[in-house]
């Protein structure tokens, strides 16, 4: 039986409120693989995913209302068994049943369950029948022909087997931006309690806002640093210390991210900051430019020789090199610093400048909550305006919605706006671009609708010139408004299609309709360098949660901050309008 670090210290040492929500439904989720690996029953299985779903999307620290007494409040999909459960969780940091499951199947091989083509039985055929326990080895059996072999198998499964996993090994050690925030978000709370910590910020590339982290770079400025040392080490989440030392420490934590911490003096903040938000190659071209002008530039100052001329502020370490403050999500050396130069730099967009969402979905097909629910979200998220955009009819493993079942929500909405206050719901649907690029529902019915957003779900693997003429297509239509996750991607779990962006950027200018940022965690779909280039050919970008939950709005900053690193403005984005300024916009969409 494997045991992480965690597992192996004396239970005394576990801080009791030590586990989060996340935390316990990460339990859940490896108690409900592992019955998969063993064809449990499928009931059960179900029992334990939906516990894990209800137990993430609830918003007070479960472990903190059980810590100081209070009864754990009802929630969906959780009875009295799982309730006991989830105090044992609490307690003890563990569960009996996991603990239980793991001596009896590899839990290794829960890894496997996730490459995309293999399910239970695959993969305890491939433990058994090879040996396969982990993605490393399950790439080295594909690579050398074995699976193929197997019975039932098959080489084009190998193939596709070999490429998922190549995927997996390649994108598993970043994380999603949104998935690393709550860690982030908790260490920084934990941190500002430190004695002396008098600024605490998390740099590198979750200060930039990339769609990934590596890993999460915290600097602390502090007069002295053993303190906030002592204190960092003793966050209840750390799993295990790579390293430690006076001013530095690394450590992995319990959910896999690692964490690297510098404390630094005041006076360096600023220097610090820079130096680690990064991205190196920001760093690289500043240091060249001070160099140019006789300065040197380090993560403990600009200096003029001996003497530090700025250091401080990120602002001051800008100026003395001559330049505006360049916003973290610029910091790519991607012509910032000419513009910085120039006075140039775009007023990014801000999280409030969003009005509305334009893409989101209900009970009526794969979300979890009611459209009134989901308008009193969105309005709580400081929102004017949400479309209700449920699947199509061929998204079968969605319920997609056919004609009838349409026109009955779209009349449910009208009647719905006359009651609601505050916000205003939009009849839309994702409507799904078939194969040869017609839309999954009939004219008639998608003339009605206030907005139609078009998706690829199917046919993803379409050569380059297919797949491009479909979406084209697609955009064509009269009916057409927002062309959903053009890419397509899911990180570490599918490839982007293969597509001619520029081409579909192209079409979307002639055809006047815009493109999606959906910021769902794993989608971020268009990239920042599109948005960019979007905006050069003047289509506009509407930044969408997609939102399947009441919680998912709060994934809009996300898209925000991949919008500000594509340097959008507010009027580059179609959410930022009034609702009576996107109405006109709308109609003149359907032609
Ligand atoms: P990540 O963690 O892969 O998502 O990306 P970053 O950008 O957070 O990179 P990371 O964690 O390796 O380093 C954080 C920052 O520290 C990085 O953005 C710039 C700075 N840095 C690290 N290593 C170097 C280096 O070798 N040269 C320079 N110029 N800067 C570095
Ligand atoms: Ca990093
Ligand atoms: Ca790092």
């Amino acid at each position: 039986m494997p045991t992480s670090n965690v597992e192996s210290r004396p239970a005394a040492v576990l801080p009791r409120l030590g586990i989060d929500n996340a935390g316990i439904a990460a339990i859940f989720e490896e108690v409900a693989d592992l019955l998969e690996l063993k064809n449990d029953n499928p009931f059960r299985i179900r029992a334990y995913r939906n516990a894990a779903r209800s137990v993430r999307a609830f918003t007070p620290d479960i472990a903190t209302l059980i810590g100081s007494g209070q009864e754990l409040p009802k929630l969906p999909g959780i009875g009295d068994d799982l309730a006991a459960k989830i105090h044992e969780i609490v307690d003890t940091g563990s569960s009996a049943l996991r603990e239980r499951l793991r001596r009896q199947v590899p839990p290794a091989l829960v890894e496997l369950l996730a490459v995309p083509g293999l399910g239970p039985k695959r993969v305890q055929r491939l433990y058994h029948e090879l040996g396969v326990e982990t993605p490393q080895q399950l790439h080295d059996a594909a690579k050398s022909g074995r699976i193929g072999q197997l019975h039932g198998f098959g080489r084009k499964l190998q193939d596709k087997l070999l490429q998922a996993v190549e995927m997996k090994l390649q994108t598993g050690k970043r994380m999603p931006l949104a998935l690393a925030a709550p860690t982030a978000e908790k260490l920084l709370g934990y941190l500002r309690q430190a004695q002396g910590a008098a600024e605490v910020v998390v740099a590198g590339s979750y200060r930039r806002m990339r769609d990934t982290v590596g890993d999460l770079d915290v600097v602390v400025a502090a007069a002295a640093s053993a303190k906030i040392m002592q204190h960092f080490l003793a966050f209840p989440e750390i799993g295990e210390v790579l390293a430690s030392g006076p001013t530095r420490a690394s450590v992995l934590l319990r959910s896999g991210l690692q964490v690297d911490l510098r404390v630094i003096d005041k006076e360096a903040y600023g220097a610090a900051l820079v130096y680690f938000t990064g991205s190196k190659a920001h760093g690289i071209a500043i240091r060249r430019r001070a160099q140019e002008q006789g300065l040197k530039l380090s993560e403990y100052g600009v200096f003029r020789g001996e003497q530090r001329i700025a250091g401080g502020t990120e602002a001051s370490v800008y100026r003395a090199l001559g330049l505006a403050e360049i916003p973290p999500e610029l910091r790519e050396d991607c012509g910032e610093i000419e513009a910085a130069e120039k006075g140039r730099l775009p007023r990014l967009l801000e999280l409030q400048d969003l009005k509305g969402d334009l893409h989101a979905h209900s009970k009526a097909t794969d979300g979890a909550n009611t459209l009134e629910e989901m308008a009193a979200a969105a309005r709580d998220a400081g929102l004017q305006y949400l479309a209700i955009t449920d699947h199509s009819r061929r998204l079968k493993i969605a319920h997609g919605l056919d004609a009838d079942a349409l026109l009955q929500q779209m009349e449910r909405i009208d009647t719905l706006n006359g009651q609601l206050k505050g916000i205003t719901l939009l009849k839309g649907i994702e409507v799904d671009i078939l194969e040869n690029g017609d839309l999954d529902l009939p004219d008639e019915v998608l003339a009605r609708l206030d907005l139609v957003v078009g998706a690829v779900h199917s046919h993803f693997a379409l050569p380059r010139a297919r797949q491009t003429r479909r979406i084209l297509r697609a955009m064509e239509h009269r009916y057409f408004t927002i062309l959903a996750h053009p890419l397509g991607r899911l990180i570490g779990e599918r490839e982007m299609l293969d597509v001619d962006l520029p081409e579909v950027i192209a079409g979307a200018r002639r055809r006047g309709c815009a493109l999606e940022l959906n910021a769902q965690p794993q989608r971020m779909d268009l990239f920042d360098i599109h948005c960019r280039a979007a905006k050069e050919q003047g289509v506009p970008i509407c930044i969408n949660s997609d939102a399947h939950r009441t919680g998912d709005f709060t994934n809009l900053r996300y898209g925000v901050g991949q919008a500000r690193r594509g340097w959008l403005e507010k009027g580059d984005v179609l959410n930022t309008r009034t609702l009576p300024q996107l109405r006109q916009y709308l109609k003149q969409c359907f032609v």
